[in-house]
């Protein structure tokens, strides 16, 4: 009795939270794998936000007030003007991002240690395994100007392993770890595409079960969704300026 009136009181204190948010939290984004993580789990979150276009075909990502709050020229980052102790709080790397909304609104990154522990190595799995190995195939695979048998094949297998190791995961339960959380959030955005990976879902069956899953979910669409109209117009591939932006980065002082 005391144990369910504590947890009808911790989630009236989290919604509370939440629904206390009227400052929006602004989003530097750009739709891409990487920005997806962030809508869908502002979505998600059902948090206030603005979404502030970082055209990284243009070179936005350079710009000093980007720099100041992503230091890597990378996106997505976000601003919470209702940081902690009610102070504004920036946070780049999209891990980290969704740990402290997680945090910040107790949603999808349990409390509980064991719990967050499988969470977290899921999400590092796809910080330092997917998401870096999905994004060289698609460079290899797109973007390099000469097709280099070795390298596409390097990483196209490594992600073929990569979607295996998930697949065999979601055999017997439905989400990455434990209950829907940040983790398969973060694995969406180089599941759906994987056409692009040359891979064959069809292959994953059980992979292909939970991107279904996930798929279904209203935020999930919505985040997805996020789109910024420049994006479309430019082919990275194609547009020189874009591609010598992207790809010919050198250290800066
Ligand atoms: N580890 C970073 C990776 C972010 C990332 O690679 N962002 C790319 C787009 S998907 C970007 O901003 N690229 C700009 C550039 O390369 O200058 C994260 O997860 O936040």
């Amino acid at each position: 009795m005391a144990r369910a009136k504590a947890k009808r009181a911790k989630k009236v204190t989290k919604a509370k939270r939440v629904a206390k948010q009227t400052k929006p939290i602004e989003l530097y984004y750009w739709p891409t794998p990487n920005g997806w993580k962030i809508s869908i789990m502002l979505e998600e979150c059902g948090l206030p936000y603005k979404m502030i276009p970082v055209n990284i075909a243009r070179g936005d990502q350079f710009k000093p007030e980007f720099l100041a709050i992503s230091p890597n020229n990378r996106m997505p980052a976000i601003v919470d003007p209702e940081g902690p102790g009610g102070k504004p709080i920036s946070v780049f790397e999209s891990g980290a991002i969704m740990q402290y909304l997680g945090r910040k609104t107790g949603k999808f990154y349990p409390a509980d240690e064991r719990k967050r522990v499988e969470v977290d190595e899921w999400l590092f799995w796809q910080m330092g395994g997917l998401g870096p190995m999905a994004g060289q195939a698609n460079h290899f695979r797109r973007y390099a100007p000469e097709k280099i048998e070795y390298a596409i094949n390097r990483y196209t297998n490594e992600v073929r392993r990569l979607y295996g190791v998930m697949n065999k995961r979601l055999a017997a339960r439905d989400y990455l770890a434990g209950a829907y959380s940040i983790a398969d959030i973060a694995c969406f955005g180089w599941a759906r595409i994987w056409e692009r990976m040359g891979m064959d879902v069809g292959e994953f069956p059980h992979f292909k079960r939970w991107l279904e899953r996930v798929k279904a979910r209203p935020a999930v669409q919505r985040g997805v969704a996020l789109r910024v109209e420049e994006a479309g117009q430019v082919d990275i591939a194609k547009d020189k300026e874009a591609w010598k932006l992207l790809f010919t980065q050198g250290a800066r002082a």
